[in-house]
């Protein structure tokens, strides 16, 4: 049975070609927001999503864990636009579609855009600092009727293919970039076989009410964290979470990468049927000084999603 699975997943894993996947959109407080579309990379006009170069909307192999591609996938480069939310705002990420065969864990990381006056528009990547917000723990749920079991990615693909994220209730405002990730362990027995999928899209996150902000060329952090870290130190290629095979009964699963921030308000497993409908096209904003944003030109017409400082 096992073998046979596995050995299903193999063909899949050289069949399927395009049938990996990406993030198509968000929605946020029921408005949509576009992410990136490496087939067609200048259709989505207002696309919060970073451009990446993996138009086989394919994987980064954990050979490459210490390699910028890590960060925002292949290639990846900052999109102008961010979506606007506030601090304690659910997030229903929209991937197009996932395999049922590529298993593993949904990774949610939260990283500060300092030192720029445009947000994360011309952020460097490699100064960026990861906070993990949401692991999916405990990611594998159950080994009922044998390996490989249900896992986090099986409740993602339950609800359409959508991971309902919860952003911390103490976040302070500003740009951020989110690094939602999943990693599919169906070849993770064999060397170097896991698949990273790292998407990248930008944040802003509003000021709460008239409290003024300290953005900008202040440092903005996530109240109470500490550093966070670089993604290219995120994992290691012999992590227990990402050299394992899945084809075999297990009883306890590492999940790869830093623990959870303790102020993290992760949606659990057994809450990701709370699915938001769209109700419209969302207007993402552009940074225009440390400290404003406008709407994003030609996107929806919208009133400015400014504050002062
Ligand atoms: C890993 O990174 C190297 C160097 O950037 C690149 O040439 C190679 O294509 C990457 N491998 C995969 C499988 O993405
Ligand atoms: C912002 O500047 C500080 C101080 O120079 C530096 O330590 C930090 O890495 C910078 N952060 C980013 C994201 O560029
Ligand atoms: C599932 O997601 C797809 C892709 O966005 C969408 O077209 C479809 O309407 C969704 N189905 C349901 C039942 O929400
Ligand atoms: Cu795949």
């Amino acid at each position: 049975m096992a073998k046979a699975l596995r050995l299903l997943a193999a063909c899949a894993l050289f069949s399927q070609t395009l049938a990996h996947s990406r993030i198509l959109y968000l929605v946020i407080n029921g408005q949509q927001y576009k992410g990136f579309n490496p087939h067609a990379p200048n259709a989505i006009t207002n696309s919060i999503g970073w451009s990446t170069s993996a138009d086989d909307d394919g994987f980064v192999p954990p050979s490459n864990y210490s390699n910028l591609d890590i960060i925002c996938h292949r290639d990846g480069q900052p999109a102008k636009a961010h979506a606007p939310v506030k601090a304690g705002d659910k997030i229903q990420v929209q991937w197009n579609g996932w395999p049922q065969s590529h298993k593993g864990p949904v990774l949610s990381y939260l990283a500060p855009c300092a030192n720029t006056t445009d947000g994360c528009a011309s952020v460097d990547k490699s100064k960026l600092s990861w906070t993990k917000i949401d692991d999916s723990s405990p990611v594998l749920l159950d080994e009922k009727g044998g390996p490989p079991g249900r896992w986090a990615t099986d409740v993602l693909i339950a609800q359409n293919h959508t991971w309902l994220l919860g952003l911390p209730s103490d976040l302070e405002p500003g740009p951020y970039v989110l690094r939602h990730e999943l990693i599919a362990l169906h070849y993770a027995n064999v060397k170097d076989g896991a698949q990273n999928y790292p998407q990248c899209v930008n944040l802003w996150v509003e000021a709460p009410g008239s409290k003024a902000a300290t953005v900008g060329n202040e440092k903005v952090v996530i109240a109470g964290q500490k550093e966070g870290l670089p993604a290219t130190a995120l994992y290691k290629s012999t992590d227990p979470g990402v050299v394992i095979d899945i084809w075999t009964a297990l009883s306890t699963y590492v999940i790869p990468g830093p623990t959870v921030a303790p102020e993290a308000k992760p949606v659990p497993v057994t809450d990701q049927r709370s699915k938001s409908a769209i109700t419209a096209e969302g207007t993402p904003v552009v940074v225009t000084r440390a400290t404003a944003t406008v709407p994003l030109p030609n996107s929806k017409t919208a009133t400015a999603t400014a504050f002062n400082a």
